[in-house]
C-alpha cells in the first residue's frame, strides 16, 4: 500500500460547517483515488458513543474514543477525518499525542458564534438561548480555540469561505506533507 494514513481533526462550534467540510473533503480525496473515512461526532454519538452526555467528562471521553479510532484508521493507511466540536484544548492535545508526529492535522473552522447561531440548522442555539438545552457550546459552555494548529480556515470579510476553497486548502496541505 502506497497510501500513508493520518488524522485530520476538524474542530469548531456547532453550525460552523465541520460535517459539511468533512464530507466534501472525503469526496475530494475519493476523486483523487484516496481512501478516507469520516468520524463525525454527531453520528458517532448515535452508536459507539451513545452512552455519553455533553458534560465535560463525557465530552472528554467522546473525544478520547474518537481519537483512538482515528489512530487505528491512520495506522491502517486510511486518511481519517474526525469532525467534532472537541471544545477543550487538553482533549484535542491528548488525541494529537496518540499519533506519530506530523500525522495529526488539526483544522480549526473559525466561524464567529453569531454566524453559527444565525445558521442554526437544527434550532439548537434557539433552544440553548431559551434555556431548554443546558451546557451548549458557545452559549453556556466553553469553546477553547486552538492556540497553534496546522490549518485555520477563517473567513475574510462578510462572506463565508467557499467549501471548495476550504477543501483545496486541506488537500494542498496533505500534498505538501506527502500524504497525497
Ligand atoms: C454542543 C450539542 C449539545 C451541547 C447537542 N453542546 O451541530 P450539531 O448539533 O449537529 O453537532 C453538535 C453535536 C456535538 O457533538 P460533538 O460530539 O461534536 O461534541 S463534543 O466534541 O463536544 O463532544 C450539536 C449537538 O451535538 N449538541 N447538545 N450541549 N453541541
Amino acid at each position: 500500500l502506497k497510501q500513508k494514513g493520518c488524522a485530520i481533526w476538524i474542530t469548531g462550534l456547532s453550525g460552523s460547517g465541520k460535517s459539511t467540510l468533512a464530507c466534501a473533503l472525503s469526496r475530494g480525496l475519493h476523486s483523487r483515488g484516496k481512501l478516507s473515512y469520516v468520524l463525525d461526532g454527531d453520528n458517532i454519538r448515535h452508536g459507539l458513543n451513545s452512552d455519553l452526555s455533553f458534560q465535560a467528562e463525557d465530552r472528554a471521553e467522546n473525544i478520547r474514543r474518537i481519537g483512538e479510532v482515528a489512530k487505528l484508521f491512520a495506522d491502517s493507511g486510511i486518511i481519517c477525518i474526525a469532525s467534532l466540536i472537541s471544545p477543550y484544548r487538553i482533549d484535542r492535545d491528548a488525541c494529537r499525542s496518540l499519533l506519530p508526529e506530523g500525522d495529526f492535522i488539526e483544522v480549526y473552522l473559525d466561524v464567529p458564534l453569531e454566524v453559527c447561531e444565525s445558521r442554526d440548522p437544527k434550532g439548537l442555539y434557539k433552544l440553548a438561548r431559551a434555556g431548554k438545552i443546558k451546557g451548549f457550546t458557545g452559549i453556556d459552555d466553553p469553546y477553547e480555540p486552538p492556540l497553534k494548529c496546522e490549518i485555520v480556515l477563517q473567513q475574510k470579510g462578510k462572506d463565508v469561505l467557499p467549501l471548495c476553497e476550504m477543501v483545496e486548502t486541506v488537500i494542498s496541505y496533505l500534498e505538501e506533507k506527502g500524504f497525497l
